[in-house]
């Protein structure tokens, strides 16, 4: 935690310290494992503020950290230090509560946005953190083995996904990542068609993408497949999807930009007359949150490093007809990618 710590403190100026109201970064700088909490991290001090019911947990959770109990210390918080600019975080914090914390402020000092300041540590991940988001694709890749001998025709949606969860759950896993997908028929034409009563029949493709919560960190993978014999045009995108899921993978080099990444996958698909049918990005960081940057879009000129985990996860998706995801997470290690899933890729009758 300290090395986090010691990262933010490099990017804050000297006159600049940190208010931290996010459950996800509460826990990646102190350790802490409830919302109910605030930190504040200067350059001479590190402070974490809760109620009674944490107090406790705090001292043993955020190591470091001087507890402060809010009914007793957070009206004078802030005169506890010297930096003029109190950094916030705007996509977490509600106007009211912006309101209420600001008035503790004391003479002179400022609150002004830093939610980039403070999420830009966690773009690279650490050993510790690479460790658990394997962890947590492998429950993932189990699940799917497992799920494989449940899909069959009759069965709903929403039967299939409870099957992953209970599964995953089991394995260990603390949570969902995000509600389960999964879409069958022409219902896999939607992106982010989630679990319903549907009953799976003969012919239908089938989109699974789904992943847990390990450790306090994410997984994320999608898979395709057809329930009973693929006919040439579910083959012909599936293989499409496929070949540009794996040649992208290929293609990543840390100091590449991540939209060349998009741009790898994007071509395939657009040169196989599908351009119209990819509409979304071609993957997204995951960590302690699910969609976490850098993205590999279209427009994002941010350069893949060592220490990203992101997904590769290009698609299409033909309304009326059905779609086909195929999605990976990989971390990029010694300049290049390393798989973290381990489920088959190749096209799946069952
Ligand atoms: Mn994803």
């Amino acid at each position: 935690m300290q090395s986090r710590i010691d990262k933010l403190c490099e990017k804050m100026h000297d006159n600049e310290a940190v208010f931290i109201s996010s459950y996800p970064n509460i826990f990646y700088y102190s350790g802490f494992t409830s919302e109910d909490a605030y930190l504040l991290i200067s350059h001479s001090g590190k402070y974490i503020i809760t109620d009674s019911r944490y107090t406790i947990q705090a001292r043993e959770q955020a190591k470091g950290f001087e507890v402060i109990d809010i009914a007793k210390g957070f009206e004078k918080i802030f005169s506890r230090i010297d930096e003029k600019y109190i950094g916030f975080e705007e996509s977490y914090m509600s106007v009211g509560e912006n309101k209420r914390i600001r008035a503790k402020l004391k003479d002179g000092q400022d609150f002004v946005e830093m939610q980039n300041l403070i999420n830009k540590p966690r773009e690279i991940k650490d050993e510790c953190e690479i460790k658990k988001i394997a962890e947590a694709e492998k429950i993932g890749d189990m699940a799917f083995e497992y799920v494989l001998g449940r899909i069959k025709e009759g069965v709903t949606e929403r039967e299939i996904a409870l099957d992953l969860e209970f599964f995953m759950k089991k394995q260990g896993a603390t949570a969902l990542s995000f509600d389960t997908i999964s879409a069958s028929g022409i219902r896999s034409a939607m992106p982010h068609g989630i679990a319903t009563d549907k009953k799976i029949e003969n012919g239908d493709f089938l989109t699974l993408d789904f992943g847990c919560v390990f450790e306090g960190y994410c997984s994320d993978m999608t898979r395709t497949v057809v329930v009973g014999k693929a006919n040439d045009k579910q083959k012909e995108i599936y293989n499409t999807v496929l070949k540009a899921q794996t040649t992208a993978i290929d293609a990543i080099k840390a100091g590449m930009k991540c939209s060349e990444v998009d741009g790898v996958a994007r071509k395939i698909i657009t040169d196989a007359g599908y351009g119209e049918n990819f509409g979304h990005s071609l993957g997204h960081s995951v960590g302690i949150e699910i969609h976490e940057n850098p993205s590999f879009s279209p427009k994002n000129n941010a350069v893949v490093q060592n220490g990203n985990v992101i997904t590769v996860e290009p698609g299409i998706y033909i309304d009326g007809f059905g779609g086909v995801r195929i999605e990976d997470l990989i971390v990029v290690q010694n300049g290049k990618a390393v798989n973290l899933t381990s489920s088959p890729k190749e096209l799946i009758e069952i």
